[in-house]
C-alpha cells in the first residue's frame, strides 16, 4: 500500500473545484431556478467556473507563503455569500443586492425572523471551508504548490477567459439581451452564476451612482411628454366626491386577494372585511407592484405614484431625493399628515423617508405602550396598536391624512393560541398553514378600529381606503398554494396570485366591486381626485382607478403585467379568458410600454430628476439650465 502513488494535484485545483462544485449543489437544492433545455443546465454547471478560476488563479501573482491565505480569506468569503443568498432566497425567493447589504438598521430588528430562516443542516454549507482549512494546515502529499512560469500563468488566464466568454455566448444565445433587461435576477443567476452576478450589481451600483451627478434635468422633457399622454380626466361623478373628509389609510401586512371569501374548516378568514366591502368600492384586480423593499417600496408606491427600483428598497437608496408625495401636496390643502406603525422608526428608514415625502407626524413605536403579552416577535398586536391609535387620531387637527400600517400578518406568521381564531390550513407549509389565523386577526383588528372610529364620530367624516401591501406566501409554498387553490402555480397564476386586496369606503357612497385592472401605482391620483385636488400637471406614472377613459393595466417590477386581455410573465403572452399562452404579438406594445415606464420612472429616482420640476426648481438649478441654453 505504501507504494501506491497519488495522483498531484495543485493548491489551485482544490478551491476552485470545490466551490465550483458547491455551488451547483446549491443551485440544485436551495434555489429554485427553472430550467427548461439542456443548454440552460449546461449554462447553470459551468457559470461558476470562469469566476472561480480567476479569482484563485490570482494567487499565482502572490508570494508563496501568501498563497494559501488568500486562497482561504477569498473561499471563506465566497462561501458567505453564497450561504448569505441561500437564506435570503428561503423568504424572498431573490437574490441579494448590494444596496440591500446597507439596510443593516433593518437587519437588526429582522433578527427572530432571521434565526427562523436558518436550518440545522445549514452547517454542511461550510464543511468543505473546514475541510479546506485542514488541508492547508496538514499539508497532504498529494498537494502540490508548482512554481506558476509566466507562460503558465497566461495560458491559465486564456483558459479561463475563454470559458467565460463560451458561457456568456451560450447565454447571449439562450436569452438575448440578458445585460440590458435586468429586471430578473433569477436570470441573471441562472445565466452567468451567483459570483459574477455580484459583480455585475456592484458595476450597477457605480453606475447608479454617477447618475445623480451626471443628471441636470434635460431628461425631464420626455418623461413629462409621456406622463401627460397618458393622463387620464377624473370621472366627474366621483372628482371631490370626498372633499374635505379626513383620509384614514390602513396598510395590511402581506395580505393577498386569494384570502378575501376564502374558508378554512367553513371558517371565513376575512369576516369583517368581505362584509365591509359590500358597501365600499372594492378592486378584485388590485396589484402589488413592490420589489425588494417591500412594505416600503408599497408605500413609496402609493405616495409617490413613482415605481420602486429594482434592486434595493428606495426608502434607502434614495432618501435624500426631492419628491411631489402625497402628504406634501395634501399639507398645502390644509391637511395633516401623519403615519402611524408600532416599530422603530428606522426600520427601512421611514424616519428618514418621510421627511421627504412631507409627513407632519410619524407615530413610532415610541408612542405605544407595548406590553410582553400582546406582542408578535415582530412587537405590537395590531388589535392594541388601533385602540392606542384612536388616541392619537383625535389629537389630530382635522382633515387628516393618516397612514396605519398593520404587523401582525407578517412572516412567520406566529401568533399566540388565545389569538388564534380559526384553524390552521393543513398542508406541508407551516408558513401557508400559520397565515390564516393571522390574516383573520388582523381581520379583527380593523373590524374593532372601525367601530372605534364609529363611536368617536370619525367614521362618518373619513373616506377609508385598505390595501394589501405585497404578498405574504411566496412562490417557496407553492405546493401548498397549489393544494389550496386547486390548481397548478403557473406563472400565469403566480402573477394573479400579486393581488392585494383594494378596498375604498367615501360615506354616504353605495359599494360596488370593481374590475379595473391597477395597481399601488394608480392609489395617488385616485385619492387626490376623490379629494377634489387636481393632478394635472403631476409626475404620477398611475392614473386615477374611476377614470372613465382608464387602460387596464398594472405591470411588475419583474417586467411582467396585466392588462384587461392579457397577462404577461416569464416571456410568455397569456389569454386571460383561457390562461393559455397566446401569440406574443398580443402582448407587444405592452411589453414596450413597460420597460419604458420603469426606465422613465428609474431615471427619475437615479436621477433625482424632480429637484429639477416644478416649484422644486430652486434658482441654483434654473440657473445651471438656463446658462447651459
Ligand atoms: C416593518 C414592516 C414590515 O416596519 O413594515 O416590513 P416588510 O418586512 O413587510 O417589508
Ligand atoms: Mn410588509
Amino acid at each position: 500500500m505504501r507504494n501506491v502513488k497519488w495522483p498531484k494535484i495543485s493548491l489551485l485545483a482544490i478551491p476552485t473545484l470545490f466551490l465550483w462544485l458547491k455551488t451547483y449543489i446549491a443551485y440544485k437544492t436551495s434555489f429554485s431556478i427553472p430550467i427548461d433545455n439542456v443548454t440552460q443546465e449546461i449554462i447553470l454547471f459551468i457559470n461558476p467556473l470562469s469566476f472561480l478560476l480567476i479569482v484563485f488563479g490570482l494567487s499565482m501573482f502572490l508570494k508563496e507563503k501568501n498563497q494559501g491565505r488568500f486562497i482561504f480569506i477569498t473561499y471563506s468569503l465566497l462561501s458567505v455569500i453564497l450561504y448569505a443568498n441561500v437564506v435570503y432566497y428561503r423568504e424572498f425567493h431573490d437574490f441579494i443586492t448590494l444596496p440591500l447589504l446597507f439596510q443593516t438598521d433593518n437587519l437588526g430588528d429582522l433578527g427572530g425572523s432571521i434565526v427562523t430562516l436558518i436550518h440545522p443542516l445549514d452547517f454542511l454549507y461550510f464543511v468543505d471551508v473546514v475541510i479546506l482549512a485542514l488541508i492547508m494546515w496538514y499539508k497532504p502529499n498529494f498537494i502540490t504548490r508548482p512554481f506558476y512560469s509566466k507562460r503558465v500563468r497566461r495560458a491559465y488566464f486564456l483558459v479561463a477567459f475563454a470559458i467565460a466568454f463560451f458561457n456568456l455566448g451560450l447565454a447571449e444565445a439562450e436569452r438575448p439581451q440578458l445585460l440590458t433587461r435586468t429586471f430578473d435576477r433569477e436570470i441573471l443567476v441562472k445565466n452567468i452564476g451567483t459570483y459574477n452576478y455580484h459583480l455585475y450589481d456592484i458595476f450597477l451600483q457605480s453606475k447608479t451612482s454617477a447618475q445623480r451627478a451626471l443628471a441636470d434635468g434635460s431628461e425631464l422633457a420626455d418623461i413629462e411628454n409621456y406622463v401627460r399622454a397618458n393622463y387620464k380626466e377624473p370621472n366627474p361623478e366621483l372628482f371631490g366626491a370626498a372633499k374635505g373628509k379626513n383620509v384614514i389609510v390602513i396598510s395590511m401586512e402581506s395580505t393577498q386577494s386569494f384570502v378575501m371569501g376564502e374558508k378554512i374548516n367553513g371558517e371565513e378568514v376575512t369576516p369583517f372585511l368581505n362584509d365591509f366591502i359590500k358597501d365600499s368600492f372594492y378592486f378584485e384586480n388590485f396589484y402589488s407592484q413592490v420589489g425588494q423593499g417591500k412594505t416600503s417600496d408599497s408605500e413609496f408606491l402609493v405616495d409617490n405614484s413613482l415605481y420602486p427600483l429594482s434592486r434595493g428598497a428606495v426608502f434607502f437608496t434614495h432618501s435624500g431625493n426631492e419628491y411631489e408625495a402625497m402628504p406634501e401636496i395634501l399639507n398645502e390643502n390644509g391637511y395633516f399628515t401623519a403615519s402611524l406603525h408600532a416599530n422603530n422608526s428606522s426600520f427601512w428608514n421611514r424616519d428618514v423617508m418621510y421627511q421627504s415625502l412631507g409627513y407632519k407626524r410619524f407615530y413610532d413605536v415610541e408612542d405605544y405602550e407595548v406590553p410582553e403579552d400582546e406582542t408578535t416577535e415582530w412587537g405590537l398586536l395590531d388589535i392594541p396598536f388601533f385602540e392606542q391609535s384612536i388616541d392619537h387620531l383625535k389629537d389630530m387637527p382635522q382633515p387628516f391624512y393618516a397612514k396605519f400600517i398593520t404587523l401582525t400578518n407578517h412572516y412567520p406568521f406566529e401568533i399566540a393560541e388565545e389569538y388564534k381564531w380559526i384553524d390552521e390550513y393543513d398542508s406541508n407549509s407551516g408558513t401557508l398553514n400559520r397565515y390564516f389565523p393571522t390574516v383573520r386577526y388582523t381581520d379583527e383588528a380593523i373590524k374593532q378600529f372601525i367601530e372605534q372610529l364609529k363611536a368617536e364620530g370619525i367614521y362618518e367624516d373619513s373616506i377609508i381606503i385598505i390595501y394589501g401591501d405585497h404578498y405574504g406566501i411566496s412562490q417557496n409554498h407553492n405546493k401548498a398554494m397549489s393544494q389550496l387553490l386547486g390548481e397548478e402555480i403557473t406563472p400565469y397564476v403566480h402573477t394573479q396570485l400579486q393581488r392585494v386586496p383594494l378596498i375604498i369606503h367615501i360615506p354616504g357612497m353605495e359599494g360596488k366591486t370593481m374590475e379595473t385592472v391597477g395597481g399601488q401605482i394608480d392609489l395617488k391620483p385616485t385619492l387626490l381626485h376623490l379629494l377634489g385636488i387636481s393632478t394635472k400637471g403631476n409626475i404620477d406614472f398611475g392614473s386615477d382607478l374611476f377614470a372613465l377613459d382608464r387602460l387596464d393595466y398594472a405591470l411588475q417590477r419583474d417586467g411582467s403585467f396585466v392588462t384587461k386581455d392579457y397577462l404577461y410573465a416569464e416571456n410568455v403572452c397569456y389569454s386571460k379568458n383561457t390562461e393559455e399562452p397566446v401569440d406574443i404579438s398580443k402582448c407587444q406594445p405592452y411589453i414596450d410600454m413597460t420597460a419604458k415606464e420603469l426606465d422613465y420612472s428609474d431615471k427619475i429616482i437615479y436621477g433625482d430628476l424632480l429637484r429639477f420640476y416644478g416649484e422644486n426648481a430652486s434658482k441654483e438649478q434654473t440657473d445651471k439650465r438656463s446658462n447651459e441654453q
